[in-house]
C-alpha cells in the first residue's frame, strides 16, 4: 500500500467498529473509497456502494438520501471528496430537510483544484 492508502485504511479501521454491521456506506469516486474497496471489512451483503463501474463523480450524497428516505435505512454514511461533492452540493440542503440523521464525510485533499488548474 502507498502511504496515502495506509492513511485511508486507518480511517476505515476506525470507522468499522463504530458502524453497525448492516450500516450502508455510499461512496463517491474518491481515493479513500478506492482504498475502502479492499480495506473496509464489510460483513453484510449489499452495504457497500460506490460508482465503480462508470466512476461517475457525485452519486454518493443523492444515493445516501435516496436510501435514507426511500428505503428507511437506519445507519448510513456517504463518503465523498471535495471534488465529487461539488457535483451535488445542493443535495445537502435536501439532506438537512429530509434525512438529517445521515452522516457524511468530505475529504479535502486539494487534488481536484490542482488537476483543474493544470
Ligand atoms: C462526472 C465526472 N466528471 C469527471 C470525472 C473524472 N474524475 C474522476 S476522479 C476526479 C477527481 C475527484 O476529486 P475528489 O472528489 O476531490 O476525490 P479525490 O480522488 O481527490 O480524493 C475526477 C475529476 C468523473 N469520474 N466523473
Amino acid at each position: 500500500m502507498t502511504g496515502l492508502e495506509r492513511l485511508h485504511a486507518r480511517v476505515w479501521k476506525i470507522l468499522r467498529p463504530v458502524l453497525p454491521a448492516d450500516a450502508i456506506v455510499m461512496g463517491d469516486a474518491t481515493q479513500i473509497v478506492y482504498t475502502g474497496t479492499f480495506a473496509m471489512p464489510m460483513e453484510v451483503e449489499r452495504c457497500w456502494y460506490y460508482s465503480g463501474n462508470y466512476c461517475a463523480l457525485g452519486p454518493a450524497m443523492p444515493m445516501a438520501i435516496g436510501a435514507k428516505i426511500g428505503a428507511h435505512i437506519g445507519r448510513l454514511i456517504a463518503v465523498a471528496g471535495d471534488g465529487g461533492i461539488m457535483f451535488t452540493v445542493s443535495e445537502l440542503q435536501r439532506r438537512q430537510r429530509n434525512a438529517s440523521r445521515s452522516r457524511s464525510s468530505f475529504g479535502n485533499n486539494d487534488a481536484c483544484r490542482r488537476s483543474w488548474r493544470e
